[in-house]
């Protein structure tokens, strides 16, 4: 029997995510081919129960300006890939010293620390040749694929990723202050959300100010992202989170700098300017609108 009951916003995001689930094994090297415990490791760390929710914000960026297609899809899989492998570089014991991840053993627990290392660098390289090969096919008039794959590596490079964990690693807890651990996060996190909705743009041939409008609302979007994940680390369970809950005990967290209703708050305002800079788009933005919302509400 089918209902008409509309679907929630966050059925919508399970219907996006299960596309990348779907794509993102034929976009990796297979299991038996060598280096098999390369490769295992690789799938092991991709393929793992993720939300997929950067992905998902190249594809509702992208769908902001009517393009949907297999090359786009591609994109927005090598997004996850970077993630991936950053997890498994977080995970190790010479940065976060993890167990769990995604409610498994992490990349280096299951495989030694040189496979995991290994793994990690394959993630990467295979997201920037997808990101190459999909920017050729699709073309667009105001964008290059080397301006498509300098974007990325931007984010991921010492101004991005790199650089907020770096500056993680490096602060003593009595160096932190709010401005600074802004600056953590707008790498750690908020650098790969603005990555995704860049790529989904490009990808789309959106005006440079379009583009410009989208970066303002996945960069607060990312750092409210990594509030509620402070949040949740308290909050919510292992068996929720899929982490050691408390992983952060030893760490200076939004949370322990503002509260739990001072995080949630400073994560709302976040998300209001994010959704101030879709005003332009009118309702055409209203799902990067409730992804907002959603990551506002999220449970895990
Ligand atoms: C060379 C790519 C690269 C990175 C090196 C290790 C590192 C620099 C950066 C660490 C970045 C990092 C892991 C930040 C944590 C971000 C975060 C909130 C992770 C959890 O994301 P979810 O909740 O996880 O989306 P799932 O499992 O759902 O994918």
């Amino acid at each position: 029997m089918s209902s008409s009951r509309p679907r929630s916003f966050g059925e919508d995001l399970r219907v996006l995510a299960r596309r990348v689930d779907d794509r993102l094994p034929e976009l990796l090297p297979p299991e038996d081919e060598l280096p098999r415990d390369v490769h295992r490791a690789m799938r092991y760390a991709a393929l793992g129960p993720g939300k997929r929710i950067r992905p998902v914000v190249t594809l509702l960026v992208a769908e902001l300006f009517g393009a949907s297609s297999r090359p786009i899809l591609d994109l927005a899989c090598s997004i996850e890939l970077v993630h991936a492998c950053s997890l498994i570089l977080d995970d190790l014991p010479s940065m976060d010293d993890a167990r769990l991840r995604r409610g498994r053993p992490t990349t280096h627990r299951e495989f030694g620390e040189a496979v995991a290392l290994l793994a990690a660098f394959g993630l990467l390289n295979r997201a920037y040749s997808i990101v190459a090969e999909a920017a050729q096919t699709l073309a667009p008039r105001r964008y290059s694929a080397e301006d498509m794959v300098h974007h990325l590596a931007v984010a991921i490079g010492s101004g991005g990723l790199i650089g907020g964990q770096a500056l993680d690693l490096s602060s003593r807890p009595e160096d932190l202050d709010l401005e600074r651990l802004e600056r953590i996060h707008s790498g750690k996190t908020g650098a790969l959300f603005l990555a995704a909705a860049e790529l989904g743009a490009m990808a789309a041939d959106a005006r440079r100010k379009e583009l410009d409008a989208v970066s303002r609302f996945a960069k607060n979007v990312g750092l409210a992202f990594q509030i509620t994940d402070d949040v949740l680390d308290v909050q919510a369970t292992t068996g929720e989170t899929g982490k050691d809950s408390g992983q952060d005990a030893d760490k200076i967290t939004f949370v322990k700098l503002l509260g739990i209703a001072g995080a949630q708050t400073l994560a709302e305002e976040l998300l209001a300017f994010a959704a101030a800079s879709l005003e332009a788009f009118g309702k055409k933005a209203d799902p990067l609108r409730a992804l907002a919302r959603f990551v506002g509400q999220r449970g895990r």
